[in-house]
């Protein structure tokens, strides 16, 4: 080992010991009992996995896309706190697009166009648009946590990535035909939604979202410091309609939650078991637990109208001895939960226990009907190491857990854990992977359907400490690629992102094929073709004004390297929209549209329209811009807003 290498180490442990002592602090605090499982010197026994090796064992003949080339897979990140989804392309970790969701967006205009305004705000309850009303109207902070694909008959299906917004109580989805977020809806009677995973058969369908904070329902300020009257929500969305299709309040913070390949159950973790509102009082209890909803017995409920309805969704009361819900314990605090490409096993991650829980979806039946006892559906309970939070799998009977506090995958078998669960001496374990630091999500190709192919792992790392070059104390996260095609896993990239992509989903490129340029007809600019009919106005013929009092529309195309309007004038105090035709149809040709000082830009990719509007409050000579470099003349491709002062 190099000194270069040793150093790393050193630093490593350090990390891992100060974060054991972290949580080692909370649980021996809270508890009052040891923290057996949270020994650095009891993790290091198990023998660690030996350093790759530099070249690597088998696999992939290639780890390298050469220029020109493409990938193999779309990855579609979340960004937390930056609160837009990013595609990824995978094998080369290259970032190729950034799609504004929760966030404002410099470069597009989303949070300003009308397009996004429209999307920003519709599905905001009543009480939010009220209280934004003074603030712009759109929220301007996102955190974006969980991306999924919609999925028919247990695979990925190319139609729309749905994605929360933890904090301001949000669902979102995008549309892979043109990758750009088409609805966004806020959950009444629900606060924060974590958690965030789709129906997988026979098709999306409901949209799970996992209500982690409680809050008095309703929470209007008449009940405060009680937390006995606090209750967290799970909410099942229509993806076809973004409409709340049922929600059911449930005992204890939900965290994160997956559904079975039969379309029968989705299942959440939860924590708090305690319902305590302090660190302290949310782990003081030994166990937590797994949280199972029956789909049908919901629904049925709902048709039978056996609910409460609040803000306009039926509300179902899933809490303790509900018959829509099951309670299994679990060790305390337990983290993600991810269901099998097998269609039988779903693991649930234990964060504050060193082991992982395995659940046989085939007893889920009996379960429901009083038959076995919540513990009789798990069927293994390996050890793993320390802070399991995430699994992802091969689809070869593997499963692979991050271990946080450990900062290493463990790759373990589902078989070999359960009969050791039975009592047969077998270790499951089959290799731990060290990796760059400190790990949360992680995600195999295609791992979380049906056809998961076991080719290739991402493991996404919280730190990067050591691994870039030192761009000031806020450092960026590491994103590493794992090859999990030979019987060990080796890492074969480092890739540096920015706040926090949490997690992801790779999905084949076959599975999805957006278009090259806009639609003419496309609803994402209806309301501006409505009001351009209205005027008599053909969006992609016509450059005109329309004036109605003060309110003033401005219709031009833009074909590069020109709008067609080389100036425009308005008086001070006008309301103004303006329509920007792209009536270039050739792939690629984004122009843009800017006006100097006025604080406006916007996107206008091809064939598209888009439109902004603002008030004319300053007079003099404005001159608008194209923003998209589209011909030679790019510079060129400008004109005058001529604004006439009031009391000329
Ligand atoms: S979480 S690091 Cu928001 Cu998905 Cu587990
Ligand atoms: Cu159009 Cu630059």
């Amino acid at each position: 080992m190099s000194t270069d290498d040793t150093s790393k180490f050193n630093r490593r442990d350090l990390i891992r010991t100060g974060a054991v002592a972290t949580v080692a602090g909370v649980a021996g605090a809270a508890t009052g009992v040891g923290v057996a499982g949270f020994d650095t010197a009891a993790a290091q026994t198990r023998a660690p996995a030996p350093l790759p090796s530099a070249a690597p064992a088998r696999g992939p003949a290639k780890y390298e896309v050469k220029p020109g080339e493409l990938d193999e897979y779309y990855v579609f990140f979340s960004s937390g706190q930056t609160g837009e989804m990013r595609i990824v392309g995978l094998p080369s970790m290259r970032e190729l697009m950034r799609v504004p969701v929760f966030n404002r967006c410099s470069a597009t205009g989303w949070g300003q166009t009308n397009e996004s305004i429209r999307i920003l705000t519709e599905g905001l309850t009543p009480e939010t648009k009220e209280f934004l009303k003074d603030k712009g109207g759109v929220y301007l902070n996102g955190d974006l946590h969980h991306p999924h694909m919609s999925f028919t008959d247990g695979t990925y299906d190319g139609r729309y990535v749905f994605m929360n917004d933890k904090a301001n109580t949000r669902v979102a989805r995008v549309r892979c035909d043109i990758m750009k977020c088409d609805k966004i809806i806020q959950l009444p009677n629900q606060h924060t939604v974590h958690g965030l995973r789709v129906q997988k058969y026979p098709r999306t369908g409901y949209v799970f979202a996992n209500g982690e904070d409680g809050v008095p329902l309703p929470n209007d300020g008449k009940v405060l410091n009680d937390p006995k009257q606090y209750w967290s929500i799970f909410s099942a969305i229509d993806g076809d309609t973004m409409k709340v299709a049922w929600q059911v309040q449930v005992d204890g913070n939900l965290d994160n939650v997956d559904a079975d390949y039969q379309g029968k159950y989705a299942f959440a973790t939860c924590y708090n078991s305690e319902g305590g509102v302090t660190l302290a009082e949310m782990t003081a209890n030994e166990q937590d637990w797994v949280v199972i909803f029956n789909l049908k017995r919901i629904e049925e409920a709902v048709q039978k109208g056996a609910v409460t309805m609040m803000n306009g969704v039926p509300v179902i009361d899933g809490r303790h001895g509900s018959p829509y819900t099951r309670y299994v314990p679990v060790s305390n605090s337990p983290h993600g939960i991810n269901t099998a490409p097998d269609g039988i096993h779903v693991v649930a991650n234990g964060k504050l226990s060193p082991t992982v829980t395995v659940f046989d979806v085939r007893l889920f039946d009996q379960l429901f009907d009083d038959k076995i006892k919540p513990r009789d559906v798990v069927v293994a309970e390996p050890e793993l190491g320390l802070g399991p939070l995430h699994t992802a799998y091969d689809g070869k009977g593997n499963a692979y857990t991050t271990l946080f506090l450990d900062s290493q995958i463990c790759k373990w078998n589902i078989d070999a854990a359960k009969r050791a669960f039975k009592g047969e001496k077998v270790d499951p374990i089959i290799q731990k992977l060290d990796v760059q630091y400190q790990p949360g999500h992680n995600h195999t190709s295609m791992g979380q359907t049906k056809e998961a192919d076991g080719k290739w792992l991402i493991s996404l790392n919280k730190f990067s400490k050591d691994r870039f070059l030192n761009v000031g104390p806020l450092k960026p996260e590491n994103d590493q690629l794992i090859d999990i095609s030979g019987d060990r896993m080796v890492v074969v990239h480092d890739g540096p992102s920015f706040a926090e992509p949490h997690d992801a989903t790779i999905v084949h490129r076959s599975k999805v094929s957006p278009l090259h340029v806009w639609k003419r007809d496309d609803p994402f600019f209806e309301d501006a073709r409505k009001q351009a009919a209205a005027d008599g106005v053909k969006l992609e013929l016509d450059s005109k004004v329309v004036r109605d009092g003060s309110t003033v529309r401005v219709y031009m195309t833009s074909s590069a390297p020109a709008f067609a309007l080389e100036q425009f004038e308005v008086n001070q105090g006008d309301h103004v929209t303006v329509y920007v035709t792209n009536v270039d149809d050739i792939e690629d040709l984004t122009h843009g549209f800017a006006v100097v000082n006025y604080g406006i830009s916007m996107e206008v990719p091809p064939q598209a329209t888009a439109s902004v509007s603002f008030t004319a409050s300053r007079a003099g000579v404005y001159w608008y811009y194209c923003t998209w470099f589209c011909h030679a003349m790019h510079m060129e491709m400008k004109g005058r807003m001529l604004v006439h002062p009031r009391n000329a």
